[in-house]
């Protein structure tokens, strides 16, 4: 047997324990091993076995660094088909989370027993896949097909006493002892010459599912799945288990996940899955570097966004106090928290206790000697340095040795700032996305003197709250908005070139952006990007550079605050509705440019908005501003709705081939000028030498 997996004899009750940390994913050794100890349990006096794991979880799935290479001897179907044959029941004992293919061992057993907090699930869908080991083929034939396909296809797991009504695990076990509980559970079960529970026996009646259903499931899976094919295959491969017998629905679905598992959308979502815990881990970071406690935090500025932030903290039952510069705008600041609190209370998504518990954890002060005894400070104010600077000396002596002074600028120099208090080593970047209680991202900006523990800290705290944390150095707009730059830019001059707004927003919606750049722009306010343009003076001086931006804002049209900006909008519903006013302003102005308008291709629009992105993701990396390629991904998937599908910027690009993508920019260069085109030296060199950002990152 391996040393991953045991197997004992406890009475009559034999006792498979799978112990491969972190998480028992299903490597070949964990799936060779419970194959053996079930054979090895069908020959000794066992007369019930139980399989359950040893730390945090259950097991979480099929070992997914295994997906992309040769596949390995046994498979997990083969696997569960020797559970599943058994001459003795198995009873799957679930603690944590029994998710994707560990739900699947659970379900091939002939019982399942659970603690009342774990979990149960099929995520496959979030990495481009679906259950390829009978998930799709035995959670129908239990909890139905309906629920099967909810569950599937959104990927999000259950708990177990939700799991228990539906069937779909057959007793709870309290919380202290599960393998003794599970050892009685199974004795139970064998005394009393309970059955072989086989899911496999059990059949679906076709004609209980109304005419048309699966097409109508496809048709609203296709809508929401953004091009994403997992959706869709899902859909496919639970009809089989309607339409199919057992081993023949089998057969289908594991076409189905071959097909998955070889495709980009999986190799990308894959990707980010590794990528975004790797992006919390500090290269140079000492292992045992110790963190600070935080107990206490103050948010100052009660705007949308300090709002937002200190929702962040309450939610995880951290007090927050918020400081405002008047009991007038305090009490506005404390109000938008309330209100949003109560819209998620209204929408069933929060109990009225505990949005009160929340409350609670919230106070506000427009005083700085309240701040004494916070351990985190995080400034939201609008972004404006002598202001910044202002505040943080003020931080410097009213808080106390050791808190920790962050910053949520989205712009501005942190060592500037940190260099108006005398604690530099204490400031550091934390850099939010609006809005700051919804949106996954938080980039931690490291100033040139920020401490280790401060760093340590902050990535702990970040993960707390439920963040995904990138780390970036200090540049203009750092990771996330100094790559955004050039996208906006294209994006407007293809306005020029001949492009409508809609054709720019569709090609990049159907690529699979939440939200094109231009409507994100009437989002967001036009006004915006104009005063952040009025303050800059390093823009190159040319009058085709964000030429609608302006013409639109100097117009009174700022977007969707003001009824219109490059769209119009239906006062009721807020849908964008293209104008043709602005299709003749746009003609005008290229007209007045001198530039003769033409018909663009999508993909045209496609490189010429995304290629800045990534070239410009190569000079963050030479420079040494992200630490890898991968955390360049992680910040445009959670921070910038970039397609997760697609991988992130510089996946995107290896996939392309980075050579493709230096020659287009070559193109463009020739085309449309050096000042905008230049290839970054780190792209030219890889594609010479023909390798993958991700090669260079896996080498730096
Ligand atoms: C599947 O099962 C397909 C089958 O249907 C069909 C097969 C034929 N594999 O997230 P954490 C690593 S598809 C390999 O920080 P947490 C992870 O990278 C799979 N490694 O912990 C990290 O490594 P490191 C379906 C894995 O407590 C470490 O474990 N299952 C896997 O916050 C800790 O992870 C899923 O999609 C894996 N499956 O959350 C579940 N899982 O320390 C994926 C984790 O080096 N996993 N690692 O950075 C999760 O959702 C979370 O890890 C879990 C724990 C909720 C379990």
């Amino acid at each position: 047997m391996s040393n991953v997996v045991s197997y004992e004899l406890n009475g009559n009750i034999g006792i498979i324990r799978v112990n491969n940390p972190p998480v028992n994913a299903l490597a070949r050794v964990v799936r060779q091993g419970i194959l053996d100890a079930v054979t090895e349990a069908q020959k000794d006096a066992s007369e019930a076995i139980v399989l359950c794991c040893e730390g945090r979880t259950f097991i979480a799935g099929a070992d997914i660094t295994e997906f992309g290479k040769p596949p390995m001897e046994p498979g997990l179907p083969e696997v569960l088909t020797v559970i599943e044959n058994s001459s003795k029941p198995v009873i799957a004992a679930i603690h944590g989370t029994a998710l994707g293919g560990g739900f699947e061992v659970a379900l091939a057993c002939h019982y399942r027993c659970a603690v009342a907090s774990a979990q149960v699930g099929l995520p496959e869908v979030k990495l481009g896949l679906l259950p390829g080991a009978g998930g799709t083929q035995r959670v129908p034939r239990v909890a139905g097909v309906k629920a099967a396909l909810d569950m599937i296809t959104s990927g999000n797991p259950i708990a177990a006493g939700k799991a228990c009504e539906m069937g779909l695990v057959d007793e709870i076990i309290g919380d202290t002892d599960l393998v003794a509980g599970a050892i009685q559970y199974a004795k139970d079960l064998a005394e009393s010459g309970a059955p072989l529970k086989r899911i496999r026996d059990i059949s679906i009646d076709p004609a209980s599912i109304e005419p048309g259903f699966f097409d109508k499931a496809r048709k609203e899976q296709a809508k929401r799945a953004r091009g994403q094919i997992a959706p869709d295959r899902i859909v496919t491969a639970i009809e089989a288990a309607v339409t199919l017998p057992m081993d023949k629905g089998l057969e289908r679905e594991r076409e189905l996940f071959k097909e998955l598992v070889t495709s980009p959308e999986s190799a990308a979502l894959r990707h980010i899955f590794f990528a975004e815990r790797q992006a919390a881990k500090i290269k140079d970071l000492p292992a045992d570097t110790q963190s600070r406690a935080i107990n206490k935090v103050a948010i100052i500025g009660g705007g949308t966004m300090g709002g937002g932030i200190a929702m962040c903290f309450a939610n995880v039952g951290i007090p927050v106090v918020m400081v405002e510069i008047n009991d007038e705008a305090l009490s506005r600041g404390l109000g938008i928290i309330s209100k949003n609190y109560t819209i998620t209370v209204q929408k069933g998504k929060l109990a009225a206790d505990k949005m009160q518990e929340r409350l609670d954890l919230i106070t506000g002060t427009t005083n700085y000697s309240a701040l004494a005894d916070v351990d985190l400070v995080i400034e939201a104010v609008f972004e404006n340095l002598e202001l910044k600077q202002e505040i943080f000396a003020k931080l410097d002596k009213g808080c106390k040795p050791g808190a920790i002074l962050a910053t949520n600028t989205s712009y501005q120099d942190v060592d500037a700032i940190a260099a108006a208090t005398n604690r530099p080593q204490d400031v550091v970047g934390m850099h939010f996305f609006s809005p700051a209680n919804v949106m996954k991202l938080l980039e931690v900006v490291r100033g040139e003197k920020t401490a280790d523990d401060v760093l340590a800290t902050v990535m702990q705290v970040g993960k707390k709250i439920g963040k995904i944390c990138a780390l970036s150095r200090v540049c203009y707009g750092f990771i996330g908005n100094r790559m955004l730059s050039g996208y906006g830019r294209e994006a407007q001059m293809l306005l020029l070139d001949g492009c409508t707004p809609e054709q720019v927003d569709s090609a990049l919606e159907r690529f699979g952006m939440a939200m094109g750049p231009l409507a994100m722009g009437d989002l967001a306010g036009l006004d915006v990007g104009y005063k952040a343009r009025q303050a800059r003076t390093d823009l190159p001086d040319n009058p085709k550079l964000f030429r609608m931006g302006t013409v639109l804002v100097e117009i009174g049209r700022l977007g969707q605050k003001t009824g219109a900006g490059y769209y119009k909008y239906d006062p009721a519903t807020r849908a964008r509705m293209s104008d043709p006013e602005v299709e003749k302003l746009i003609q005008d102005e290229a007209r007045k440019l001198g530039i003769e308008q033409r018909k663009i291709t999508d993909e045209e629009i496609i490189e010429r908005c995304l290629y800045p992105l990534i070239n410009e993701g190569a000079k963050i990396l030479e420079e040494g501003i992200a630490q890898r390629p991968s955390d360049i991904d992680v910040v445009y998937v959670y921070g910038y709705a970039f397609p997760a599908a697609k991988g992130g910027p510089m996946h995107y690009a290896d996939q392309v081939g980075l050579k493709n993508v230096y020659n287009k920019i070559n193109e463009f260069r020739g085309r449309y000028g050096e000042q905008y085109w230049k290839p970054a030296a780190l792209l030219e060199k890889l594609a010479g030498s023909g390798k993958t950002f991700a090669e260079w990152g896996a080498g730096s």
